[in-house]
């Protein structure tokens, strides 16, 4: 670890198949990252557990994403990669920090309330506390940039929140971290329905294009995608649909909204929706390939995991040693 450049943290759940949204919006912007700053990128497990899971679909879908991260160009000798769940730090200091987080802050959480009403049959304190577990991944390593999207804009701030206090009570212990949002692709709508995000654990499959779709299938969806009243592919406050196709078509293909608007100019909504998807597929199909081959290696990856949890690991320690110190327990004897 350079002790130079600033740490950027930053993770995602395996909670099912991880969508362009994740990937334009979080895991695309990690890659550049790597050279600049002390990068730790995390399979977030313990949090997937907040909603039901089958546990054999759980275990697959972790180590598929560790393949996947790799696959989308997170170099685990520039990165530190590895599994929440395997460095145990985690779960300790979100504990420390439950008992300076208020319940009425977690209560206001925007998705709190979503996933509540989504699994009414089962709102489990995890739930609740799931900011605080998120806080404690990226306090855990004096994080000072969060690279996120829109979404998970409220936790960091809480994260923030968490960190002052915890400081002006027991004396400057944690960093205090900075989200890192992009003006573009910080918010991937649902194909079907522009008032959501895109989510993998959405129901409806039309709505979501995953990163392992086969281009039949991703085709298909930008066909199905729903679009606006008139028939002008333009980039506007009152065209939600056309605007999300927009900025999908634009990150994949490297071409500016602008530029785009001019090439569609005149045509049809089947042709630019073919244009998205062809833009989408040429993006899609090289990680693909990529992670289907290293998930097949698992050597490789117990490999990498096992270098990131130890790295993590020795991080981990060291803050969550000074926090104990802090709050006034006895150090374990030797
Ligand atoms: N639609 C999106 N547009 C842009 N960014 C997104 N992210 C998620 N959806 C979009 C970003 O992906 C990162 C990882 O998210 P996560 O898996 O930890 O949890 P999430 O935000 O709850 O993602 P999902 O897909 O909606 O998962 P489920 O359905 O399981 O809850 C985060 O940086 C997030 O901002």
């Amino acid at each position: 670890m350079d002790n130079v450049k600033k740490t950027v943290f930053s993770g995602v759940q395996p909670t099912g198949k991880i969508t362009l949204g994740n990937y334009l919006g979080a895991i695309r912007n990690w890659t550049p990252l790597q050279d600049e700053y002390n990068c730790l990128y995390c399979v977030v497990d313990l949090h997937s557990l907040t909603v039901a899971q089958v546990p054999a679909e759980l275990r697959k879908n972790t180590m598929d994403l560790v393949a996947l991260y790799i696959a989308c160009g997170i170099d685990p000798n520039k990165s530190t990669l590895f599994i929440q769940s395997h460095v145990h730090q985690h779960a300790e200091l979100a504990w420390i920090l439950d008992t300076v987080a208020y319940i009425g802050e977690l209560n206001r959480m925007t998705q709190f309330k979503d996933k509540s009403r989504k699994h009414a049959d089962n709102i489990n304190m995890g739930l609740m506390n799931y900011p605080v577990l998120m806080a404690s991944d990226i306090l855990l390593y004096q994080t000072e940039l969060v690279p996120i999207g829109k979404d998970q804009t409220q936790h960091l701030e809480l994260a923030r929140d968490l960190a002052e206090r915890f400081n002006g009570r027991y004396s400057d212990t944690f960093a205090v971290p900075e989200a890192l949002t992009y003006k573009s692709g910080s918010s991937i709508k649902s194909l079907q329905d522009t008032s959501v995000k895109m989510s993998k654990s959405d129901p409806n499959e039309n709505a979501v294009v995953s990163l392992m779709d086969d281009k039949d299938a991703i085709a298909r969806k930008f066909k199905r995608a729903v679009t606006d009243c008139d028939t002008a592919v333009r980039f506007a406050e009152d065209k939600a649909a056309i605007s999300n196709l927009l900025t999908i078509y634009s990150l994949c293909s490297g071409e500016s909204i602008e530029k785009a608007e001019f090439r569609f100019a005149g045509k049809g909504y089947g042709e630019f929706k073919q244009a998205v998807a062809d833009a989408v597929i040429a993006v899609v199909e090289p990680i693909q390939a990529e992670q289907k081959r290293l998930a097949a290696d698992k050597a490789y990856l117990e490999g990498v995991l096992k270098q990131g949890a130890e790295q993590a690991g020795r991080l981990a320690r060291r803050t969550l040693d000074k926090v104990y110190r802090k709050v006034g327990l006895v150090g374990r004897f030797r």
